[in-house]
């Protein structure tokens, strides 16, 4: 069995032993971890399709994403290592309010961080308050909304609507993502772009400061 097979078996019968040990192989194995986490987060995301044709239930979908995030907490340390040690610009991330989804979003803050940005994650669920008052309060470059809910990308657009109603719009670059989120979306509300995942979201990441 080949190790996306061995992944996608441990996500969907959301086996936590088995997917700590297949990224600890990896860590071990010294294989490639951006590839392992590819290949994780497609499991994820086919344990979402089955929740959608019904096959799967909450339960079941929450006990694939526990087994998604007992992996990827193994990978954390290595994803952080580095280059913390110099500062490529200020960044405030988190998930919106109402949207609980945070394994794509810790990716993201993970990757930025290890590139060698100043990251503060605020977590999932996060007020646009609190997004806009913590940007100011650390003199933030770049704020990284995330959003995986069709009901809740509206809260990207808001976020942006209040910056510009404080005017305070052009003083942070906007980076929004998510699995909804689509180009005709940024540029409907006006972001300075979207990554489709955590590499792409660091080359953008570093594009819009100048890097
Ligand atoms: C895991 C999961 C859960 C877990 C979340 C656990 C956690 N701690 O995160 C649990 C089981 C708790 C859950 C709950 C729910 N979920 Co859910 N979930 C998923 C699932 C299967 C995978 C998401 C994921 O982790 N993907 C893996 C990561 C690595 O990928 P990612 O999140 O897309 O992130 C990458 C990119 O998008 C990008 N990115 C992400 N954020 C950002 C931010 C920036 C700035 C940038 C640049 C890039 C970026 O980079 C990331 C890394 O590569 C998706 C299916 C899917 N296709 O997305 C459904 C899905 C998002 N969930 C869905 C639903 C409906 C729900 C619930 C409402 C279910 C319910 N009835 O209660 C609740 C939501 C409760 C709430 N209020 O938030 C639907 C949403 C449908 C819709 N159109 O809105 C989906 C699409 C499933 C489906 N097909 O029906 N869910």
């Amino acid at each position: 069995m080949s190790f996306s097979e061995k992944c996608k078996n441990a996500i969907l019968s959301g086996n936590i032993s088995l997917a700590e040990e297949l990224a600890q192989k990896v860590l071990d194995e010294k294989l490639d971890v951006n590839d392992a986490i590819d290949a994780f987060s497609l499991s994820i995301r086919k344990a979402g399709d089955l929740f959608e044709e019904g096959e799967f239930f909450l339960p079941e979908l929450m006990r694939s994403a526990e087994a998604m995030k007992a992996a990827m907490t193994i990978f954390e340390p290595i994803l952080m290592k580095g280059k913390e040690d110099r500062s490529l610009g200020k960044v405030v991330i988190g998930t919106i309010e109402g949207d609980i989804h945070d394994i794509g979003k810790t990716l993201v803050a993970s990757m930025l961080g290890a590139e060698g940005f100043e990251v503060h994650d605020l977590g999932a669920d996060v007020p646009i308050s609190t997004f806009i008052e913590k940007a100011i309060e650390i003199d933030a470059q770049l704020i990284c909304i995330s959003a995986l809910l069709t009901t809740t990308m509206d809260g990207q657009r808001k976020l942006i609507e209040q910056l510009k109603e404080r005017g305070l719009r052009d003083k942070f670059k906007i980076l929004i993502g998510g699995a909804p989120v689509s180009k005709n979306w940024v540029n409907e509300i006006g972001a300075d772009g979207s990554a489709e995942n955590a590499v792409s979201a660091v080359k953008l990441a570093r594009k819009l400061m100048n890097i």
